[in-house]
């Protein structure tokens, strides 16, 4: 069943957005995976996970697992950061946030950094490329995921990768991964240490119910927090009292059924009391959707006009991780695309 309407879509792909939460070996393209999958010589019963249909989140996991087999070397990680980056670029998204988390692989030569440093460079070649033939490209800032499976040493390890590449655009740290693996206080003093080092950290929480570590999150106060799915009354008064925004992925949450529908999300009653809302893809490939598709659901769901579409896609440039003066460039950016839409 298709959960928006095709004008309603075309409208959303003209729109200029800003992306702020999408994973990197989430949002690959089908025809990438099965082309990796034939040249890793992927087992067949392996392959049919990948096969799309709704997905639990328990097997989500075991599907990125699978992914990762076939993400495996240098030239890989940058044509897949680079694919991603057009792709976003095509979907009409003006500032792109992109997450991945820093791989050891000794078989392939491959430290956490060597991971990175070829992300960033796929990063940078897709701007490359946007810039020679349109004269103008997306703008991409990179966050560091820690994996939940990861030991306090290993998220140190990429706290202090990402503090070394601030310069070279990497902005934040994120914790994501299987929510009911690991405990919040493993990775707490090495998001201290992110957070002492300048760099902006937003959280997975409560994307499966877990009362205390989602409020050891929330007086943790992060910059940004993600999914917030499953909360109490109390706690969902706690999170409005911070003021801390929060990245919502419809589609996501919907397949692997941490929200019941689309109506039902609680994208409205953040959006209605005021709270700061930023609509965003998680998993484009995992998912089959895209950041336009996520407007086009949202418009049809909550029955969105096309004037408050706009303020939700504007008002995301606000909890970016840049700093003000490349804010401002995004909103004349929006503000130009707006006169030529008109
Ligand atoms: C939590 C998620 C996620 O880092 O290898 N990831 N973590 N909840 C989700 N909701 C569905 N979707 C993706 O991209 C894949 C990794 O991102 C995290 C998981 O750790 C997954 O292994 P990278 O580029």
């Amino acid at each position: 069943m298709q959960h928006y309407c095709e004008e309603e879509l075309k409208f959303c792909q003209a729109l200029p957005k800003i992306e702020l939460h999408a994973h990197l070996n989430g949002s690959l393209r089908d025809a990438t995976i099965r082309k990796l999958a034939i040249k890793r010589q992927l087992d067949p019963s392996l392959t049919k996970l990948i096969e799309k249909g709704d997905r639990t989140l328990s097997e989500c996991f075991k599907l990125f697992d699978v992914i990762h087999q076939i993400t495996t070397d240098h030239e890989t990680i940058t044509g897949i950061a680079s694919e991603v980056v057009e792709d976003f670029a095509a979907d009409n998204v003006r500032y792109l946030e992109l997450r991945t988390t820093p791989k050891t692989r000794s078989e392939h030569g491959m430290t956490k950094r060597s991971y990175t440093e070829a992300v960033l460079k796929g990063m940078q070649e897709a701007q490359g490329r946007q810039r020679a033939s349109k004269g103008r490209s997306i703008a991409v800032r990179l966050l560091l995921s820690i994996d939940r499976r990861e030991d306090a040493a290993a998220a140190l390890e990429t706290v202090q990768l990402a503090a070394e590449l601030q310069s070279r655009g990497v902005v934040g740290i994120d914790l994501s991964g299987n929510p009911t693996l690991g405990q919040w206080s493993t990775w707490e003093p090495a998001l201290q240490e992110a957070r002492r080092q300048g760099l902006k950290i937003t959280l997975h929480a409560a994307e499966v119910y877990n009362p205390a570590e989602t409020e050891a999150m929330l007086h943790f106060r992060p910059d940004r927090l993600g999914h917030m799915c499953c909360l109490d009354e109390r706690l969902e008064a706690l999170h409005y009292s911070t003021g801390i925004p929060v990245e919502l992925c419809l589609s996501s949450n919907i397949i692997t059924e941490s929200v019941a529908s689309y109506p039902e999300h609680h994208f409205h009653p953040f959006y209605s009391a005021g709270h700061p809302v930023i609509l965003c893809t998680d998993d484009s490939g995992v998912f089959s959707t895209s950041l336009s598709k996520e407007f086009a659901i949202a418009a049809q769901a909550f029955q969105f006009s096309r004037l408050q579409l706009w303020q939700i896609s504007e008002a995301a440039i606000d909890h970016t991780f840049l700093n003000e003066e490349e804010k401002q460039d995004l909103r004349k950016e929006f503000e130009n695309a707006r006169l030529k839409l008109q």
